[in-house]
Formats: C-alpha cells, sequence, structure tokens
C-alpha cells in the first residue's frame, strides 16, 4: 500500500542515511492524549533543521541513561517524569522501525518546530530522558493541515504501513545493523 505521491528508491540515497544520537524530551504530550500515537519528541538540530518539514522513516534504538529521576514541570503547569528509560527492557532495546514527522504540525499550528519520532512498538511505560539512536532513510510526504482529528490519524497510520512495507526490503533492513 502506498500513494501516488510517495517515491519509494530501491535504496537510501543522499543525504541519506542521516545517523544522530539524541535525548527523548518532552512536548505538549497531545500525541498520545489526543491521537493515541505516542511520540517521542527530540530537539531540532542544524542537520535535521535542512531537511524539508514533512514525514520520513527509519531504524531507531533506545538507551536508558543511569541518571536520577527528575520532575520537569512543561509549559501547561503538569509534571512530566524524566526516569531515563530505566524501565525499558527486553524487546524494547532492540532495534525498532520508526516514522517521523519534522516541522510545524500545521494541524495545531504550533509555534516551534518539532522532530518527533513514532517507534512502532508497543513499551508498558514512558521513557522521557532515555538516550535514542536513529538512521532517517527516507521521505514520504509533506507536512499537511487537515479539517478532522481523524483524517489527520488515518494518515499516519498509512504512513507507518508504508514505512514498515519499506524498511522491510533487505536494501533498508541491512541499515539495522548500523545502529
Ligand atoms: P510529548 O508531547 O511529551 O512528546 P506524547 O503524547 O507524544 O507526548 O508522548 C510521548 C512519550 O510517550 C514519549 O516521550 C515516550 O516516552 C512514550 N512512548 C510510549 N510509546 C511510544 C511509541 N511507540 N513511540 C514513541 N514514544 C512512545
Ligand atoms: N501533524 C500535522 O499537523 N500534519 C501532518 O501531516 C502530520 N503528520 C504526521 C505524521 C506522523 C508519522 C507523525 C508521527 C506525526 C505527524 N504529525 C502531523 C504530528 C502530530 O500532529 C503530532 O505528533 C502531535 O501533535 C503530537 O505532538
Ligand atoms: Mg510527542
Amino acid at each position: 500500500m502506498t500513494r501516488p505521491e510517495t517515491v519509494i528508491l530501491p535504496a537510501p540515497e543522499a543525504p541519506f542515511p542521516i545517523t544522530q544520537k539524541s535525548v527523548v524530551i518532552s512536548g505538549f504530550g497531545r500525541g498520545s492524549s489526543e491521537l493515541g500515537i505516542p511520540t517521542a519528541n527530540i530537539p531540532i538540530n542544524d542537520d535535521l533543521n535542512q531537511l524539508e518539514t514533512g514525514i520520513y522513516y527509519g531504524w531507531c534504538k533506545l538507551t536508558p541513561c543511569t541518571k536520577d529521576d527528575e520532575c520537569k514541570t512543561r509549559n501547561d503547569g503538569n509534571e512530566i517524569l524524566f526516569d531515563h528509560g530505566k524501565k525499558l527492557a527486553g524487546s524494547d532495546l532492540q532495534v525498532l522501525p520508526m516514522v517521523m514527522s519534522i516541522g510545524w504540525n500545521p494541524f495545531y499550528d504550533n509555534k516551534e518546530k518539532a522532530a518527533e519520532v513514532h517507534i512502532m512498538h508497543k513499551f508498558a511505560d514512558n521513557f522521557y530522558g532515555a538516550e535514542i539512536a536513529f538512521n532517517v532513510l527516507g521521505y514520504i510526504r509533506p507536512e499537511l493541515n487537515y479539517t478532522t482529528k481523524e483524517a489527520l490519524i488515518e494518515d499516519i497510520n498509512l504512513d507507518i504501513k508504508i514505512a514498515l512495507e519499506i524498511l522491510d526490503k533487505d536494501s533498508y533492513k541491512t541499515y539495522k545493523d548500523k545502529l
């Protein structure tokens, strides 16, 4: 399954792969609560900023940081527990497939550019403050605005399907071993 506008290359092409290590920060908390699609937010940096805004895919790998728990207060006053990924275990620590959104989230009219990773894996707990290594291997589509939340959710679910199909090709799977 795909979209007419999604170009699937036989293998990643420049500027991909973009391989980085970062840390999971907190956002507005809307991914899980409003969309049912949690995203691990990461700070924007020069390399990600140079990509055009839109939806990307690749592999990622989480590692707990050995730091004490911290409570951080979000802009809206909510307290977020940063346990730095202490509860990650077993398959949570494998290399996992992901989709990444980079941009302004036009549906929510954000004032700051965000980079967010949805990992196609079921986690029992949050992992704010964990280390995330990832490689971005390709681009799916631009960021869009939507008239309904349901339409956004439907499109994200199609992104996930497309990403899983591409990542299943040997020429993309081989990048799993590079994290
Ligand atoms: P925020 O706006 O703070 O990023 P979200 O609702 O997007 O809030 O939730 C993000 C948090 O959910 C992540 O930081 C991570 O700790 C956790 N999480 C649980 N499951 C996943 C998943 N499959 N992919 C990404 N993050 C996940
Ligand atoms: N937000 C948008 O406003 N427009 C989009 O087209 C859009 N596409 C996304 C695709 C994926 C795969 C993901 C993970 C997120 C996307 N988002 C998009 C971001 C979404 O609005 C955001 O994750 C939530 O607001 C939670 O931060
Ligand atoms: Mg998020």
